[in-house]
């Protein structure tokens, strides 16, 4: 199983709410790297591209409103298998459906602002971070503390 990159996106309402720590909080400690991250207030133009493929469906518009309504906390992070474990991490897409003990469920109440997103599949995950990141951005670095985490 090869490494694996994956845009993750504290969205408006976790920012607005003060929670980009907590979330962050959740993720680092399963020991997933962060390699990218940035404060953006997303133009439509970066939301059209990063919500195409909801295109036409009726919570669209609605969506792209809230995704550009402030500040979002863009992330890249790092990991083997870090899309499944980081959506996982997650929780649910529906805040009511997920399970205690992710960010969803414990943060969230509804579908229409459930805090995060996650990419989810590894090639989305490569599109969407050159949607959100230059290559500058994203640092390369070694995690010393990665032998007590992962058995290689
Ligand atoms: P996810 O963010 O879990 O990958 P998705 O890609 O299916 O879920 O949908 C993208 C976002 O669109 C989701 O985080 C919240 C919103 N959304 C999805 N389904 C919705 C619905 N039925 N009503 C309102 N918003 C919805
Ligand atoms: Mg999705």
């Amino acid at each position: 199983m090869s490494v694996e990159q994956t845009l993750i996106l504290v969205k408006p309402d976790g920012v607005q709410r003060g929670l980009t720590g907590e979330i962050i909080n959740r993720l680092e400690k399963r020991g997933l790297q962060i390699v990218g991250a940035k404060l953006i207030h997303p133009t439509r133009a970066i939301a059209e591209e990063h919500y195409q493929e909801h295109v036409g469906k009726p919570f669209y518009e609605g969506l792209i409103e809230f995704i550009t309504s402030g500040p979002v906390l863009a992330m890249v992070i790092q990991a083997e298998r870090a899309i499944a474990i980081s959506r996982q991490t997650m929780g649910s897409t529906d805040p009511a459906e997920a399970a205690p003990g992710t960010i969803r469920g414990d943060l969230g109440l509804t579908v229409g602002r459930n805090l995060v997103h996650g990419s989810d599949s590894a090639k989305r995950g490569a599109e969407e971070i050159r949607i959100w990141f230059d290559e500058s951005e994203i640092i390369n670095f070694e995690q010393t503390m990665q032998p007590w985490i992962i058995e290689s």
